[in-house]
């Protein structure tokens, strides 16, 4: 019986294909210019990106340096190769190594807006909570030594299949599982408070402002269910409503787009080494 010793990645997370990706880029560019609409929020927006034209606005949020190849993801564990407690029972576990390799959907509900960064908020399903690994408090920063380099993600174990290689793709893996599939479905009800509890913090992280990490994009979100939670603070949050969803604002430039619609993509779950 051979033995196999574990590979701990980055980071484990559902990844969207690199046509999803691009979709789900220029969805979200969209809802942003529909905010822009509100007066009060393209004020706030202007202040704390000093940018005055469209064209600079919607590209104040850069691909984090982790995302540099452009294919977005929701982590739902960070292993750091192994110096996070709990990454080797994480990656050993049944579920997580069942799961390497199928398709899951991730449903987007909303998106959150700061000077730091700008990300899509994830509703995690039964199915998705099981490989949620993440803590529930908001995370201490954990910082890379400067020189890590950035893997992609990796289809293994029982599940491993030979990423397809064809003319479209120009030698980059593609996903048989996940073919471009972005839906735009099921309307949601009204809801200040989508997220709670356990994988309250899934998200899927769009954008951050120059030198800022992917990282802040959980921490953003963090606050932000500080403030949902706070009835002092919703109580004084102005809410505007849009063609799409309701703009809320937090005060210190937290947005949070509460969409009336959800997008549900299809992903990839796996390890990023
Ligand atoms: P993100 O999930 O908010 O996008 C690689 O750096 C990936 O792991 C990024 O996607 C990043 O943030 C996430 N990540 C980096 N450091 C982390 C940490 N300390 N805790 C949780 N997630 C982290």
């Amino acid at each position: 019986l051979q033995q196999w010793e574990s590979v701990i990645p980055l980071y484990f997370g559902w990844f969207l294909n690199e046509a999803d990706s691009r979709m789900l880029k220029l969805v979200s560019l969209a809802h942003l210019e529909e905010c822009l609409k509100i007066p009060e929020f393209e004020q706030d927006f202007k202040n704390f990106t000093h940018t005055s034209d469209m064209k600079d606005m919607l590209e104040y949020y850069l691909m984090p340096e982790s995302c540099k190849e452009g294919m977005l993801h929701c982590t739902s564990k960070f292993c750091s190769f192994g110096d996070v407690p709990g990454s080797l029972e994480y990656t050993t576990s049944k579920d997580v190594l069942e799961a390497c390799g199928l398709c899951y959907k991730l449903c987007l509900v909303g998106f959150i807006i700061t000077p730091r960064t700008f990300g899509a908020r994830v509703k995690l399903g039964s199915k998705e909570l099981i490989l949620w690994g993440q803590e529930n408090d908001c995370p201490e920063s954990l910082d890379l030594p400067p020189n890590t380099s950035y893997g992609r993600p990796f289809l293994h174990n029982n599940n491993y299949q030979n990423p397809i290689v064809n003319q479209s793709n120009k030698g980059k893996p593609w996903f048989p599982h996940c073919q471009a599939t972005l839906v735009s479905s099921e309307k949601l009800e009204p809801s200040f408070h989508p997220t709670s509890g356990k994988g309250s913090r899934a998200h899927v992280t769009l954008g951050c402002a120059e030198g800022v990490k992917a990282v802040t994009t959980g921490y953003d979100l963090c606050e932000v269910i500080e403030c949902e939670e706070s009835p002092e603070v919703t109580s004084r949050s102005r809410t505007f409503a849009l063609e799409r969803g309701w703009l809320r604002d937090y005060g210190k430039s937290r947005w949070v787009l509460y969409m009336n619609r959800q997008i549900t993509v299809k992903s990839l779950f796996t390890g990023c080494y």
